[in-house]
C-alpha cells in the first residue's frame, strides 16, 4: 500500500493505492487538509488508466506521415530524434525546434525540462499549456501583490469564512472534494450557468449572479462602485495597505449597479446586495477561476477582482483573501520552474540579468549562452512549421490538437512541422499526429513533487514499476540531451537529485524552494512555498506586507471592454466551455476509463428550450455548432436554467467533438491567454447525424 496523491487536479486529494486481489492498483481516499478523505470519482478510478489496453509500452517511428507507425527500440528512437534536432539546429539555428511543455508535469520534470530546452537545445522557444489555464490570474496577481501564488492561504482557511464569491469558478464539477470547505459560508456565485455550484450557493441561501458571459470585468467596476457609493469601502486598510484607488475609481465611478446591469444582465439589485454581503461579512474570500480568467482580458478581469478585494480590505488579512483557485495538478509549481517563455526556475525572469548568472551558474554555463525569451503558447503553436517559426517540437504533457483554441489551425500547424516528438503514455489526439512517440511512464510508477493550489509542495511517491519498455520523461531528457552532446551528469534522472538542483536554482527567488527537502516532504510537513532552507514554510503570504518594494498592494485601474467577438446575425449566440466532472482536460487520460466513458459518451450543447426550438432542435438531437473558424458536432442538452443567448460546451472530445473548433485565439496582451469562454456561433440541427454516439 502507498499513500500519494491524484494524477489529475490542483487539488491534489491524497490517495491510497493498493492491490486488489488480481493484484492490480486500486485508488483509496486517504486524509489530507484539501480532500479531507473525499475523492472525487476521476480518483476513484484513476488507477485505470495504469493497465489501458492501449498503453504504449514501445517507442513508435515512421519516416513520414503518410505511413504507419513501426515499434523501434529505445536507442533507435533517440538517435533518429537526436540526428534530426542535430540537423534542423544546424541547418536552421536553434530556435527552430520548439518544446511544449504542462502543468501536468512534477516540479522535477518541469524544471529539467526548462534547462533541456535552454541548455540542450539552446532554444528560446519553449512555453506551455499553462498558458491556456492560470496564465491571466498570475499576471493579476503580480500586478497587484508582487507575487503569484495561487492561494496565498491554506484553504482550510476559506471554510471559516462567511462569505465567498466565486467568480468563474465550478468547483462542485472541478474540485468536488473543495465543496466540504464551502458548506458554511455563504457562496456568490459569478456563473452565466447555473452550474452545479450555483445550484449549491442557491441551496446554501447565497447568490448565483448570471453575466452574459464575456462582462464580469463590468461586473466587478460595478461591485467596486456600490461598495464605495454605499460606505462599504475599508478606508483605513486602503490608506495604509495599498497605492491607486484614486486612479482606478476613476474607471469605476460611472459603473452604477443599473448601467451594470444594461452590459451584464446582472440585476442592480442583486448587485448591491452582493457588495452588502461581502463588506459585512467578518471574513471574506474572493476567488477566481477560468470562467473569468480565460479571455482576451482576463488579466484586467482579474485585476478587477482584485480591485474589489482590495477596497474591501480583503488581501493579506488573516481570515480574508483573495485566492486563484490552479487548475492542473501541478498548476503552480509548472509555472514557477522555467518551462514558461520568459521564465527560469525560481519564478525568476529569462531576461533579468542576475537571475541569468544565478540559475547559469547552477547549471556550469555561460550565461551568455542562454536564451531570451520566447513565443507564448498559442504564439508558438501558430508559428510551427511557417516561414520563421520552427520546424520541430518535442511536447510532454499536453494534447493541443483537442484543447488548444481554434484547434483545426492548431491542428494545420502542427502538420506542418519537419518533425513532431510527443512523449505520452497512450496514443493521444496530437501523439497520433508525431513521427516519433516516446512511451513514458505514469504518476503512480514514478516520484516527484507537485505544489497544489495553496502553494503547498507534496511528494507524490511510487507505488509501481512501470511496464517493461517504458521510461520516465527525466530518462527521456537524460537520453536525448546526452545524445546532443551533453555531459550525463547535467540531465539527472534520479528525482531527488533534480529535486536538489531545483532548491539551488529557486534559492532566493520568489518561488523559492531552497528547504524542500526529501525528509522534509516525507515529514509530511505542510510546505507551502517560500521555503528557505532551515527555515518555517508560508502558509500564509502578504500578512506583514506584499511583495512589492514599499510593501503595499496596488490598485490597477481597468476599464471594461467588449469581447473580442460580437455576435451578429450569421452567428447570433454565444458559444462558452469548459468542464464535466467526469473528465479531464483533452480527455485523453479520462476517455479511455470505461465507467467515465460510459457516464459522458459524447459532447453535449447545453441550450435553453426555446434557444433550442427556435433552430429546431430537440433534446438529444445532434446539433451542428458553428463559429467563425469551424463547427462541432454535439447532442442537444435543453436547460431551462440557462440564458438564451449563451450555450455552452465541455471541451474533453476529439476530432468533431471538439469545442476548441470554435473557440477563438484573441489573446489577453499581457497573459496571452486565448478567449476560450467566449466565441460567437449559430446552431443548426446536424439532419446526417441522427443516431449514434459518435458521428
Ligand atoms: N472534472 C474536471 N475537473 C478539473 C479539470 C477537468 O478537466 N475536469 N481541469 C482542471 C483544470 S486544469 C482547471 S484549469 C480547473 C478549472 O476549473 P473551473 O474554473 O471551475 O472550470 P471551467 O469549467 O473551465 O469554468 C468554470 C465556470 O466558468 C463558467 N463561465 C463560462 N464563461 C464565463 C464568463 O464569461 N464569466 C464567468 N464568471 N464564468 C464563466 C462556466 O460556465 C463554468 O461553470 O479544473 C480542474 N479540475
Ligand atoms: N475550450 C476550452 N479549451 C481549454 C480550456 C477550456 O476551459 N475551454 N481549458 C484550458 C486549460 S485550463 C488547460 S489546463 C488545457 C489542458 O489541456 P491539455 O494541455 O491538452 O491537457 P491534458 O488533456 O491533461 O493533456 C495531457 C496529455 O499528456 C499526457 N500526460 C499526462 N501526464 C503526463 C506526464 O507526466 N508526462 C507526459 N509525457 N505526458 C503526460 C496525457 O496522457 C495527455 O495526453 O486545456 C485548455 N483548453
Ligand atoms: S478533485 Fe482533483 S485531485 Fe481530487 S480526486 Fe478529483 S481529480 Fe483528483
Ligand atoms: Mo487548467
Amino acid at each position: 500500500m502507498t499513500t500519494t496523491h491524484c494524477p489529475y487536479c490542483a487539488l491534489q486529494c491524497a490517495m491510497r493505492l493498493e492491490p486488489g486481489p488480481d493484484g492490480a492498483l486500486a485508488a483509496r481516499p486517504a486524509d489530507f487538509p484539501t480532500n479531507r478523505g473525499g475523492l472525487c470519482r476521476k480518483g476513484w478510478t484513476s488507477a485505470e488508466v495504469l493497465r489501458t489496453p492501449d498503453r504504449l509500452t514501445t517507442p513508435l517511428l515512421r519516416k513520414d506521415r503518410t505511413a504507419e507507425f513501426t515499434e523501434v527500440d529505445w536507442d533507435t528512437a533517440l538517435d533518429h530524434v537526436a540526428d534530426r534536432l542535430a540537423g534542423l539546429r544546424a541547418e536552421h539555428g536553434p530556435d527552430s525546434v520548439a518544446v511544449f511543455g504542462s502543468g501536468g508535469l512534477t516540479n522535477e520534470k518541469s524544471y529539467l525540462l526548462g534547462k533541456f530546452a535552454r541548455v540542450a537545445l539552446g532554444t528560446s522557444q519553449i512555453d506551455y499549456n499553462g498558458r491556456f489555464c492560470m496564465s491571466s490570474a498570475a499576471a493579476g496577481s503580480m500586478r497587484a501583490f508582487g507575487l503569484d501564488r495561487g492561494m496565498p492561504f491554506p484553504l482550510t482557511d476559506v471554510g471559516e469564512a462567511d462569505v465567498v464569491l466565486l467568480a468563474g469558478a465550478n468547483p462542485a464539477e472541478t474540485m468536488p472534494p473543495m465543496m466540504g470547505h464551502l458548506s458554511a459560508p455563504t457562496l456568490i456565485v459569478v456563473d452565466p450557468r447555473r452550474s452545479a455550484t450555483a445550484q449549491q450557493a442557491l441551496a446554501q441561501g447565497g447568490m448565483h449572479l448570471a453575466p452574459r458571459p464575456g462582462t464580469d470585468l463590468a461586473l466587478a467596476l460595478g461591485l467596486l462602485h456600490a461598495v464605495r457609493a454605499e460606505g462599504l469601502a475599508d478606508t483605513d486598510y486602503i490608506d495604509a495597505r495599498t497605492t491607486g484607488f484614486e486612479a482606478t475609481w476613476a474607471h469605476a465611478a460611472a459603473w452604477w449597479p443599473e448601467q451594470t446591469e444594461h452590459v451584464t444582465g446582472v440585476p442592480a439589485t442583486q448587485i448591491r446586495a452582493a457588495a452588502r454581503l461581502l463588506a459585512e461579512a467578518s471574513g471574506a474570500y474572493i476567488l477566481t477561476g477560468r470562467g473569468t480568467e480565460q479571455h482576451a482580458k482576463g488579466t484586467d478581469t482579474v485585476s478587477a477582482w482584485i480591485n474589489l478585494a482590495l477596497a474591501l480590505g480583503l488581501p493579506g488579512t488573516r481570515g480574508s483573501g483573495y485566492g486563484c483557485i490552479t487548475g492542473q495538478g501541478n498548476g503552480q509549481g509548472g509555472r514557477e520552474h522555467g518551462q514558461k517563455a520568459d521564465q527560469l526556475p525560481g519564478y525568476r525572469k529569462i531576461d533579468d540579468p542576475a537571475a541569468r548568472a544565478h540559475v547559469a551558474g547552477v547549471w556550469g554555463v555561460d550565461p551568455d549562452t542562454l536564451p531570451g525569451p520566447g513565443r507564448s503558447a498559442f504564439e508558438l503553436l501558430d508559428a510551427l512549421g511557417t516561414e520563421t517559426g520552427p520546424r520541430a517540437m518535442l511536447l510532454f504533457g499536453s494534447n493541443p490538437a483537442v484543447s488548444a483554441p481554434d484547434a483545426g489551425r492548431v491542428r494545420d500547424r502542427i502538420a506542418a512541422l519537419d518533425l513532431l516528438v510527443t512523449a505520452d503514455f497512450v496514443l493521444s489526439e496530437t501523439a497520433a499526429m508525431a513521427d516519433v512517440v516516446l512511451p513514458v511512464a505514469q504518476w503512480a510508477e514514478e516520484t516527484g513533487t507537485m505544489t497544489n493550489l495553496e502553494g503547498r509542495v507534496l511528494r507524490r511517491r511510487a507505488a509501481a514499476a512501470p511496464p517493461s519498455g517504458v521510461r520516465t520523461d527525466l530518462e527521456v531528457l537524460h537520453g536525448l540531451a546526452t545524445r546532443l552532446g551533453q555531459p550525463a551528469h547535467r540531465f539527472p534522472t534520479e528525482p531527488d537529485t533534480v529535486l536538489a538542483e531545483l532548491r539551488a536554482a529557486s534559492a532566493r527567488g520568489a518561488a523559492d524552494y531552497s528547504g524542500v527537502t526529501p525528509e522534509r516532504l516525507e515529514s509530511g510537513e505542510a510546505l507551502h512555498w517560500p521555503v528557505r532552507e532551515g527555515a518555517e514554510p508560508t502558509p500564509r503570504l502578504f500578512l506583514d506586507g506584499f511583495a512589492h518594494a514599499d510593501g503595499r498592494a496596488r490598485f490597477t485601474p481597468v476599464a471594461h471592454r467588449p469581447p473580442a467577438e460580437a455576435t451578429d446575425a450569421e452567428f447570433p449566440l454565444i458559444a462558452t466551455t469548459g468542464r464535466l466532472m467526469g473528465h479531464y482536460q483533452s480527455g485523453a487520460q479520462t476517455r479511455r476509463v470505461a465507467e467515465l466513458a460510459e457516464a459522458e459518451p459524447a459532447v453535449y450543447v447545453e441550450v435553453h428550450p426555446d434557444t433550442a426550438a427556435r433552430y429546431g432542435l430537440a433534446e438529444h438531437a445532434w446539433a451542428r455548432v458553428t463559429s467563425p473558424r469551424g463547427s462541432t458536432l454535439a447532442r442537444v442538452r435543453l436547460r431551462g436554467d440557462a440564458r438564451l443567448d449563451t450555450v455552452f460546451l465541455p471541451f474533453h472530445y476529439a476530432g468533431q467533438q471538439a469545442a476548441n473548433n470554435l473557440t477563438n485565439p484573441a489573446l489577453d496582451p499581457t497573459s496571452r491567454m486565448p478567449e476560450f469562454k467566449v466565441s460567437a456561433v449559430r446552431l443548426e440541427p446536424a439532419a446526417h447525424h441522427t443516431g449514434g454516439e459518435n458521428p
